[in-house]
C-alpha cells in the first residue's frame, strides 16, 4: 500500500519526516516503495528547517499563513491554524498534484498533534480539501494526543484537542489515535524522547504497507494482505499496535525435539507477539469495542505455519467477538516474528469522551473571561474618550 503523507504543524511534520525515513528503509532493505510523497505544512519556518528526510524545498516543506504569522507559528490558537490552512490550501493541493508517481497512491494520511495550533487547526481543513479534490482515494488522519502534563498546565490543550477531534471525525475516513503518554519514556531528554516516540509511532506501519507491494514470489505469504484489505478495515476511530518475539536465527538440529513441540512453541511465540501488540496499542481501548480488525504476522517463512495463523485468528476472535477480522502473513522478517494489529470502527473511546466533556465545561469559562477582558478594554477606551488623538 502506498501513501501520500502530509504532516501539519511541528508534530505532524516530524512524524511525516519519519514516514519518509521509513520509505528510504523499505526501498533499501526490501526494494519496495510505500510512500509516494511526504509533505510538511507549517506556519513556522524554523520547524520546517528542522526536518531531515522530507525534501528541502518549498514544494515539500510548505509554509502557510506567512503574511498573518510572519513565519512564527500561531501560538496554540487552532482557529488561526484552520483559517490560514483554508487560505493556503491551494498551495498544498498543487504540490500533491505534482507528486511523482501520484497515480500509484492508494490513500492519504494527514498527521498532526491535536494540542497545538497549526496542526490541530489545519488537519481537518486539509483533510476536507483533499477529500473534495480526490473523491476516489480515502483520506486518513493520524492524530497525536498530548502528554498528561500538557493537559494540566495549559487549558487551551483540552479545547484544541476536542475541537480537532470533532472536526476530523466529520471529514476523515478513519482516524489513527496515538496517545503520547503511552510512549513517554521517563528521564529521557525531551527531543531524543520525541524522536524515539515518532519512530515507535511509525514502526507498525512498516510491514503493513510493505506486504502488498512485494513483487518477489518468495516474500508473498499464503494470505497476502494488500491495500484493499487495509482500506476495507479502516473506518472511524482506530488504534494500531505492534509486538514481536525473537526467533533463533540458526535452526536447532533436526533431532532437537519433536516437530510437535516445535510447532507449539511457534504458536506460543505468535500469541506472545500478538499479546504485546494489543497491550502496546497506540491508544488505550477495549478490543471488544471494535467492529473491524486486521492483523499481519511477519517472520521467517519457516517460523510461520497454518496452525499458528489459525490460532492467532481464534485468539483475536475471542478478544473482538463483534469484529470482521482480516489477516495476512508476510514471510519477510529475519530473527523475529512480529505481529501488527489494527482495531478500527471503535464504538467507544473513553479518552475522547473525556476530552469532549471537559472541553464543554471549559467553554463557558473561556466566554466569561473574554467578556471580562472586553469590558475592561471598553472601560479604558471610555476613560480616554476626551483625549485628542495624534492620528
Ligand atoms: N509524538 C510527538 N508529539 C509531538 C511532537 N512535537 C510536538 N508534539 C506534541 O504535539 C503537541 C503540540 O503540537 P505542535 O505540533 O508542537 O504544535 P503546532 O501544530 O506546530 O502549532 P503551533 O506551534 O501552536 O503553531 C503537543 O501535545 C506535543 O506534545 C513530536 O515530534 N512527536
Ligand atoms: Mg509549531
Amino acid at each position: 500500500m502506498k501513501l501520500v503523507v502530509i504532516g501539519c504543524g511541528q508534530c505532524g511534520g516530524r512524524i511525516a519526516d519519519e514516514f519518509a525515513r521509513l520509505n528510504v528503509r523499505s526501498h533499501a532493505q526490501r526494494g519496495v516503495d510505500i510512500i509516494t510523497g511526504a509533505y510538511a505544512v507549517n506556519t513556522d519556518v524554523a520547524d520546517l528547517s528542522g526536518l531531515t528526510c522530507i525534501r528541502p524545498n518549498y514544494n515539500y516543506r510548505i509554509l502557510i499563513g506567512g503574511r498573518k504569522t510572519g513565519g512564527h507559528g500561531v501560538g496554540k490558537i487552532n482557529e488561526l491554524g484552520a483559517e490560514v490552512a483554508r487560505e493556503d490550501a491551494d498551495k498544498v493541493l498543487e504540490s500533491i498534484r505534482n507528486t511523482k508517481n501520484f497515480t500509484e497512491t492508494d490513500a492519504f494520511l494527514v498527521i498532526a498533534g491535536a494540542a497545538g495550533g497549526t496542526g490541530s487547526g489545519s488537519l481537518p481543513v486539509m483533510t476536507q480539501q483533499i477529500k473534495e479534490r480526490y473523491l476516489d482515494k480515502p483520506v486518513y488522519n493520524l492524530i497525536v494526543l498530548p502528554f498528561e502534563h500538557e493537559e494540566t498546565t495549559e487549558e487551551r490543550t483540552i479545547y484544541n484537542v476536542a475541537t480537532c477531534l470533532k472536526s476530523a471525525y466529520l471529514v476523515a475516513d478513519a482516524i489513527f489515535l496515538v496517545d503520547n503518554q503511552r510512549y513517554a519514556i521517563k528521564d529521557a531528554p525531551i527531543l531524543g524522547n520525541l524522536s524515539k516516540i515518532n519512530s515507535l509511532i511509525t514502526r507498525p506501519f512498516y510491514s503493513l504497507l510493505c506486504a502488498g507491494e512485494e513483487k518477489k514470489q518468495k516474500y508473498i505469504g499464503a494470505k497476502l494482505l494488500d491495500a484493499g484489505d487495509i482500506i476495507q478495515t479502516l473506518v472511524g476511530w482506530t488504534a494500531i499496535g505492534y509486538g514481536k518475539s525473537n526467533v533463533p536465527l540458526l535452526r536447532m538440529p533436526r533431532d532437537w525435539g519433536s516437530d510437535f513441540r516445535k510447532k507449539s512453541e511457534e504458536i506460543q511465540k505468535g500469541i506472545q507477539a500478538m499479546d504485546e501488540a494489543i497491550s502496546e496499542l497506540s491508544l488505550k481501548c477495549s478490543p471488544a469495542d471494535c467492529r473491524r480488525a486486521i492483523y499481519l504476522v511477519s517472520g521467517p517463512s519457516k517460523e510461520m505455519n497454518m496452525d499458528m495463523i489459525k490460532d492467532l485468528g481464534d485468539y483475536m476472535r475471542d478478544l473482538a467477538p463483534e469484529a470482521i477480522i482480516r489477516n495476512g502473513d508476510y514471510p519477510r522478517e529475519k530473527g523475529v516474528l512480529d505481529v501488527t494489529v489494527i482495531l478500527s470502527e471503535l464504538s467507544d473511546v473513553e479518552k475522547i469522551r473525556e476530552y469532549y466533556v471537559k472541553s464543554t465545561s471549559l467553554i463557558p469559562q473561556f466566554r466569561k473571561r473574554q467578556e471580562e477582558t472586553d469590558s475592561k478594554l471598553r472601560a479604558v477606551e471610555e476613560a480616554a474618550k476626551d483625549i485628542p488623538s495624534l492620528l
